[in-house]
């Protein structure tokens, strides 16, 4: 019998979700470029569902049902096009391709505008969890033509995480909106991590050891902190070397890599303008993190305090650590939401930001119980930024207090915390009654001409600094 839907690209992320798929009752046909991979697939799991393997492109794609639903979960980049083009000519009208790489958002807008020439669907769709997500239930942000997604939905939703009922996998919009979801995801994911990386550290300075910090992280994790990240937090912080007997933490290199997305994040928030500062501080922390020339030319040389936080209240310090990271963390979520609604602006894509809150909840990386507050409060009212929200505004009334003793403690005791005062200051920056932007524009206008606005007047107008410094009037 046919399969109802097919995936091609079987290592770690695809084969899990192959098994996801089967062992939801689905007939799943499977292929991969190198056959061993199917058939490893096959003999190890075959026992979970029902699947159909393939070793040649045309016979995965003969083994479907129609419209045939595709997922390819190949490696990111010039992988995916050389499926794509080896795919096209033998699919028919209708027809849906999944891109659940980690693609970027304007490489699928691409690809969905060519493949809707050929009169197929291209859905490109975040899918967020890690190994273990495909497999016991991811999050799923797909974006492409409704009309897809009434053919793939309810099979996306059977296998995604479940929260109270509900399947953490929704529409996000046409063409790139999916992967741009994701692509946010993972940016406020670098920033969740920097902040929790700075709270470790100023503990630590404050002199815990990584099993008294982990300790700290497992309570706050029964709290309004819980979250995969805190819970793992715990859990690595945990964990003893064996060969030194040491924390593993203290025994790992300092130097954070990345794959890209938070870059892109950051990249895509500078051309659309949006300040997403907490995440680009943490692209930058790992960054440079991993620049040993600096640091070793720096270490030693430049002097600062020696990283003692004073621990005489040590509750008092660990529950103000909570309370700038719960308020970090609101910052990172705004900037990154407010990031999709000016791409959703700017593409045309209307995505609703309640349902990305509200599939955020389960499955993915940066699930976090935060995230049914946020997902209410969008859907309750248009929010021109999460911080207004009253619920959200009036937690971060309470922590504010906290959250400005953290910084101060981290620069007078030379514990950096970029992540952390970044969100305080773009918190400060927009409750602001008056920005300095006025003495920005006020030089602007002196050493370039380039006018500014008046408080009392509309219009734009120029003062001729280099003449009698008289006003006048451009607009
Ligand atoms: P990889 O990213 O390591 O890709 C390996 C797969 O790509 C293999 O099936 C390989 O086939 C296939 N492939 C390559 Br490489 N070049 C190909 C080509 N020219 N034609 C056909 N197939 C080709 O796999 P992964 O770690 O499972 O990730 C898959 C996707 O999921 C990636 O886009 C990744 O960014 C994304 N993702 C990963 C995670 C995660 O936690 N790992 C999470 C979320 C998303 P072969 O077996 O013949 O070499």
């Amino acid at each position: 019998s046919l399969a109802n839907i097919g995936v091609t690209g079987l290592a770690v992320m695809g084969s899990n979700l192959a098994r996801n798929l089967a062992r939801h009752g689905h007939t799943v046909a499977v292929h991969n470029r190198s056959v061993a991979r199917t058939r490893a697939l096959v003999e190890q799991h075959g026992s979970e569902g029902v699947f159909v393997p393939s070793e040649s492109t045309a016979e995965f794609v003969a083994s479907l049902e129609r419209p045939r639903r595709i997922i390819v979960m190949v490696k990111a980049g010039d992988p995916t096009d050389a499926v794509i083009d080896e795919l096209v000519p033998l699919l028919e009208e209708g027809d849906i391709v999944v891109d659940g790489g980690n693609a970027h958002f304007a490489d699928t807008r691409r690809r969905e505008s060519w493949l809707r020439e050929h009169g197929l669907h291209f859905v490109g769709t975040g899918i967020s969890g890690g190994e273990v997500g495909a497999l016991e239930g991811p999050s799923i942000m797909p974006g492409g033509s409704r009309e897809s997604y009434a053919a793939l939905g309810p099979i996306l939703e059977s296998i995604a995480a479940k929260v109270d009922g509900e399947a953490c996998c929704a529409w996000m919009g046409p063409d790139g909106a999916g992967h741009f979801v994701k692509m946010v995801h993972n940016g406020i994911e670098y920033a969740d991590m920097q902040f929790i990386a700075e709270a470790y550290d100023l503990l630590s300075a404050a002199g815990l050891s990584a099993a008294e910090a982990a300790d700290v992280f497992r309570e706050w994790n029964t709290g309004e902190l819980d979250s995969f990240l805190i819970e793992i937090t715990a859990e690595v912080l945990d964990q003893v070397d064996t060969a030194t007997a040491r924390p593993l933490v203290d025994v790992i290199v300092d130097a954070a890599e990345q794959k890209g997305t938070g870059r892109w994040t950051v990249q895509t928030a500078l051309e659309l303008g949006v300040p997403v500062s907490t995440i680009a501080e943490s692209v930058f922390a790992r960054s440079g993190s991993g620049d040993t020339a600096v640091r070793d030319a720096a270490r030693g040389v430049l002097v600062g305090p020696n990283r003692t936080v004073s621990a005489g209240d040590r509750q008092g310090l660990v529950d103000d650590v909570r309370d700038a990271l719960w308020s970090s963390k609101v910052v990172a979520y705004a900037q990154g939401l407010e990031q999709i609604r000016k791409a959703s602006e700017e593409y045309g894509w209307d995505v609703d930001i309640a349902t990305v809150a509200r599939i955020w909840r389960g499955g993915c990386i940066i699930r976090a119980r935060l995230l049914a507050q946020i997902s209410d409060e969008y859907a309750a009212e248009r929010l021109a930024t999460l911080l207004v929200a009253p619920s959200i505004a009036e937690g971060l009334a309470g922590r504010q207090g906290a959250w400005r003793r953290v910084v101060a403690q981290g620069v007078t005791s030379g514990v950096p915390v970029p992540g952390f005062s970044s969100a305080l200051a773009y918190y400060d920056t927009v409750r602001a009654e008056r920005l300095p932007a006025a003495l920005v524009q006020g030089l602007r206008d002196n050493f370039g001409a380039h006018t500014y606005g008046r408080t009392d007047r509309a219009g734009a107008f120029h003062t001729l600094w280099s003449g009698d410094r008289t006003e006048v009037s451009t607009s």
